[in-house]
């Protein structure tokens, strides 16, 4: 303990650790890939944390192992990363449950190859997927109250600037949205409340940060000079975009109000530069406020532009066009350089933003920013109150709903703990505050974390995930890809402790956790949700229009209601299958040899294919998943006749 005595190290003191230059960058990056040592030298703040008993240790580890049969306490939402999907987890367990298709085909459930799902994704003229591809970072649920409301999730997809939609009731992905006048879609959050009506005190828009500036239309030009970033809103239910906002410099992560006024972003490229020497040559960026209530007004009177072929109604967000606070639409507030997340405390009351570059948070009060809104505060810098040094490489921060706050430091290869109100004394010139409450070494270079509960009023301050981007010896070798890792942190004590740690395939960016009773899953369909039900296995058949066939069959274990069904080479099938089985866990499979389908039905779903059956012979369609005793012999015959 006495170690930390000395905490925090006035900025001034710092040394190297206070400022990263290119030189000094590329130097820790190849330190990451080179050794497993983490830093803690000397030259560290804080020394790390001594560890925990190992009884502590021993007892922690045993709270993540479920008895069979026992369920976890809390649902995790962890965004799939290059996978393009949303995985489901079970905490403390760590366990994978489901993995959501999204923006990606995925084999098991058949997306991509259903039409349901070809149309949710999109499609190119000729009907192939317009993308296969998605690089999935963030994923925040719909809010009521200030928690959770177990309506929706979403999650981006940075390639190809994609917001999808999932439906926490079926888990599935429902809808997908392309950003136009964006590249790089990186940060997103849905808003809490309505910032003029109190009676809507939940999420009806989803913000959009869009980290990559380009030219507006993007006609190809080389001068980064005339290259634009926008924000975007996009409305909860319709998944239509409302309107975006023109912005100077970037965005990159997101949060929002709990009282829906405000909106804000990071910003690491204020610089606006092409090149990343460029992109930090700046002693300090911003962190971007957004005036929802007055973005909202301006595009009802018409103020506003639109781009290229897109629509949306475009306002001017810039600093340039935003000097006067009375009539701002956007507040730039000055960070130390290239800021990365930014986090809503769950009271309500401030910002944080993690300095990357610079070893500090940022704590922003969001009653001075709508005070400087007001005309009430003079400089918008002065709603900053803390802006304290944390350890090296800070990125994402979460909450434990008792005043502290969780950064990760990724140069570090640590968690901090710290005290936001100490943190703000200290800044105010308390130099005798301690708002460092803890350190705890992570393995390694963590990115995103989060606490139960953590951007919700109701934080509950257990247990604490960190996603590890390297795991170099924590695992079983597997070749050259290593996993990434999974940390599970115990919270609920003044000191953290180590639990638990999870491979996970590359890879995760951000995730939420929260309270299992939050949602409310179904596990069977009702046939009124699919238009093309097959409601009974007596309208099985093969329906033809000319070329056009339409196949209708049901299954119900073992059988699929038709024996065979028979075609001509050439003909245009599309084929409806409806499980008409309604217990619960009873799915079928469904796979056509050598026409690339297989898909599945869950409990009273529909799916449909279409297919060109240009092959003439016998195709054996048999059921992929496992469901009855007669699993083997749930099939039926394809006759494509030449
Ligand atoms: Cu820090 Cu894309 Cu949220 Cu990754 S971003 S870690
Ligand atoms: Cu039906 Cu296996
Ligand atoms: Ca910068």
């Amino acid at each position: 303990m006495s170690d930390k005595k000395d905490l925090p190290l006035a900025p001034a003191g710092l040394g190297r650790r206070s400022f990263i230059n290119t030189a000094a960058l590329v130097g820790l990056t190849a330190g990451v890939a080179a050794c497993t040592e983490k830093t803690g030298s000397a030259a560290t703040p804080a020394a790390p944390a001594p560890a925990a008993p190992a009884s502590a240790h021993a007892s922690a580890g045993a709270a993540t192992h479920l008895k069979p049969g026992e369920l976890d306490t809390y649902y995790g939402l962890w965004s799939g990363g290059h996978t393009g999907d949303m995985r489901v987890l079970g905490l403390p367990s760590g366990r994978e449950i489901t993995r959501i298709p999204c923006f990606v085909p995925d084999a098991l459930v058949g997306w991509g190859i259903t039409n349901e799902s070809k149309a949710i994704m999109g499609t190119k003229p000729d009907g192939s997927l317009k993308y296969t591809v998605a690089d999935t970072h963030h994923t925040h649920a719909s809010y009521k109250d200030g928690n959770y409301d177990g309506r929706y999730a979403w999650i981006n997809d940075k390639i190809n600037s994609r917001l999808a939609r999932i439906r926490l009731d079926y888990f599935v992905c429902d809808k997908i949205t392309e950003l136009p006048n964006v590249q790089g879609f990186h940060g997103i959050f849905p808003d809490k409340a309505d910032p003029v009506d109190p009676a809507i005190n939940y999420t009806t828009r989803v913000f959009c940060g869009a980290e990559f500036s380009i030219p507006l239309p993007n006609t190809g030009t080389e001068d980064s000079g005339k290259y634009r970033s926008m924000f975007t809103c996009v409305d909860a239910e319709s998944m239509e975009v409302r309107w975006q906002v023109l912005i100077d410099g970037n965005c990159d992560l997101t949060a929002t109000s709990y009282d829906g006024k405000l909106a804000a972003t990071n910003q690491y490229n204020t610089e606006m530069g092409a090149k990343y020497e460029d992109m930090m040559s700046s002693e300090r960026d911003a962190c971007l406020f957004f005036n929802i209530a007055r973005i909202e007004e301006a595009v009802k009177a018409g103020k506003f532009k639109t781009i290229g072929t897109s629509k949306v109604p475009v306002v001017d967000g810039t600093l340039e066009a935003n000097k006067d606070p009375k009539t701002a639409l956007t507040a730039y507030v000055s960070v130390p350089k290239n800021p990365h997340g930014v986090n809503a405390s769950p009271d309500g009351k401030y910002f944080i933003c993690a300095g990357k570059l610079s070893p500090t948070a940022t704590v922003i009060e969001l009653s001075k920013v709508l005070e400087w809104f007001d005309g009430k505060l003079e400089k918008i810098d002065a709603a900053i109150v803390a802006e304290v040094e944390l350890g090296l490489g800070p990125l994402h921060t979460a909450f434990d709903g008792r005043g502290n706050a969780y950064t990760t430091l990724f140069l570090d290869s640590q968690v901090v703990k710290w005290n936001v109100d100490k943190a703000i004394a200290f800044h105010k010139g308390d130099k005798a505050a301690k708002y460092v409450v803890d350190r705890i070494d992570v393995h390694y270079q963590p990115g995103h974390i989060n606490a139960t509960q953590s951007e919700t009023k109701a934080a509950d301050g257990k247990y604490l995930a960190v996603g590890c981007k390297f795991s170099k010896d924590r695992f079983l070798p597997a070749g050259p890809l290593h996993p990434e890792n999974e940390q599970l942190i115990d919270i609920s004590g003044e000191k953290m402790v180590l639990m638990a740690d999870h491979p996970v395939r590359g890879e995760p960016h951000d995730f939420i956790i929260f309270k299992r009773d939050l949602v409310k899953p179904k596990q069977v369909y009702t046939l009124d949700e699919f238009p093309l039900a097959v409601k009974d296995p007596k309208e099985s058949g093969v329906f033809r229009s000319g070329k056009k066939v339409t196949v209708k069959m049901t299954s119900q274990a073992p059988a699929f209601s038709l024996r065979e069904f028979k075609l001509k080479k050439g003909d245009e099938v599309t084929l409806i299958l409806t499980n008409l089985d309604k217990i619960e866990d009873l799915t079928h499979g469904f796979a056509i040899p050598n026409y690339n389908v297989n898909f599945i039905v869950n409990p009273l779903e529909t799916k449909s294919v279409t297919f060109v059956a240009d092959k003439p012979g016998v195709f054996w369609c048999y059921c992929t998943h496992f469901c009855h005793a007669l699993h083997l012999e749930m099939r039926t015959r394809m006759i494509v006749e030449a």
